[in-house]
């Protein structure tokens, strides 16, 4: 199987590059894409030198195309891309909304995955951290309303966005000013409520797509969701403090009983240690970890909880593969057209 990422040299690239080196894909060749800038540069993957190319304007012939540089790319050019036969899965919020294009997290809605015409969307980072936890929830105990604040990682704005807070932050150390080109304000040592544009209803649209996108994933617009995003001086971990409305009410134990048992999550949950979740130890790791779990002083029956999972694997680059791995497991991949 031949497997191509677009977008090969920026932060989620990277990342696909080393998720694929540890996942189960049957994967014997990987062809990588970034801007001309980029071309002929070398990456290394499985120990040996791969060559970047410019992304293609036409058919990519790979089997999976995992693309990961930018709306206004996908937006032109994935459908062609996907005319080589393979199926493109596609990190930007250029076809989520799209009705014939699935919005997958496969622990929750895998198998929208099958029902794809040539392009599947991988969620914005904040979503796909949040339902991994609030999806088993809402199985179970229905939610009603869900109430998001977050913590937001600068990995979320790509490389150059976590270059700024390291190089700002070294500013600011050394008595100098910082200036801002990736976030609206400076970084270091701030937090910025605002991620995205606003839009008339005076949200953000980041706030909007955690909306817009629980709903699609979790295939029910009925339940209630509002968000404030924030921008944090972290590098790639998205924390959320979430508050749930439950149809039927549930303990503390009992959330705690059923997310141990989920998917792609991990509990970390023990207070009196000083164990929670935090960017810290949620780094680097596959699974998004919720604790905090605690009875809503809001909402009779209802839960708190909090959330940290990595911006660039579950976020992005895992995610991706893991919906490539979910269509293999499925005999879903169709083969490419050979150049
Ligand atoms: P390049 O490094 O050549 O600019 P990030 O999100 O970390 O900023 O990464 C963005 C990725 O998208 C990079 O690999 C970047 O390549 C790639 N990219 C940006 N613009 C284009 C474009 N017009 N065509 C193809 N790839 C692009
Ligand atoms: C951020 N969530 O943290 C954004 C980045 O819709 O894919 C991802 C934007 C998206 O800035």
């Amino acid at each position: 199987m031949r497997v191509a990422i677009v977008g090969a040299t920026g932060a989620v690239g990277h990342e696909l590059m080393q998720v694929l080196e540890r996942s189960s894909l049957q994967l014997d060749e990987l062809l990588l894409y970034a801007s001309p800038r980029s071309a002929g540069k070398e990456l290394t993957f499985r120990s040996r030198p791969h060559t970047v190319q410019v992304t293609p304007e036409g058919p990519i012939a790979a089997d999976v195309i995992l693309a990961s540089a930018g709306g206004s790319v996908s937006k032109a050019l994935a459908h062609r891309w996907a005319e080589g036969g393979g199926v493109v899965i596609d990190n930007s919020s250029a076809f989520r909304y799209d009705a014939g294009v699935p919005l997958v997290v496969p622990e929750v809605n895998g198998e929208a995955a099958l029902s794809h015409q040539g392009i599947i969307a991988n969620p914005n980072c904040t979503t796909a951290i949040a339902v991994v936890a609030v999806a088993p929830i809402h199985r179970k105990y229905g939610v009603k309303r869900m109430i998001v604040s977050t913590y937001q990682a600068t990995s979320g704005a790509g490389q150059k966005g976590m270059d700024e807070l390291l190089e700002q932050t070294h500013m600011v150390l050394h008595g100098k000013e910082a200036s801002h080109h990736e976030f609206a304000h400076p970084i270091p040592f701030n937090v910025i409520p605002h991620i995205d544009a606003f839009q008339d209803n005076g949200y953000t649209k980041e706030e909007m797509k955690v909306v817009w996108e629980t709903h699609k994933i979790i295939g029910d617009d009925s339940i209630r969701v509002s968000c404030t995003a924030v921008r944090i001086p972290t590098l790639r971990t998205h924390s959320e403090a979430i508050t749930l409305e439950l149809e039927r009410p549930a303990s503390p134990d009992e959330i705690r009983a059923l997310l141990a048992e989920a998917a792609g999550v991990e509990v970390r949950d023990d207070p009196a240690a000083k164990l929670y979740p935090m960017p810290l130890t949620a780094s680097g790791k596959y699974d998004v970890e919720v604790g905090r779990i605690r009875e809503s002083l809001v909402f009779d029956g209802g839960i708190d909880l909090f959330v940290s999972g990595d911006q660039l694997l579950k976020g992005a680059a895992l995610n991706a593969v893991q919906i490539a791995e979910y269509l293999q497991t499925h005999g879903a991949l169709k083969s490419a057209q050979r150049a």
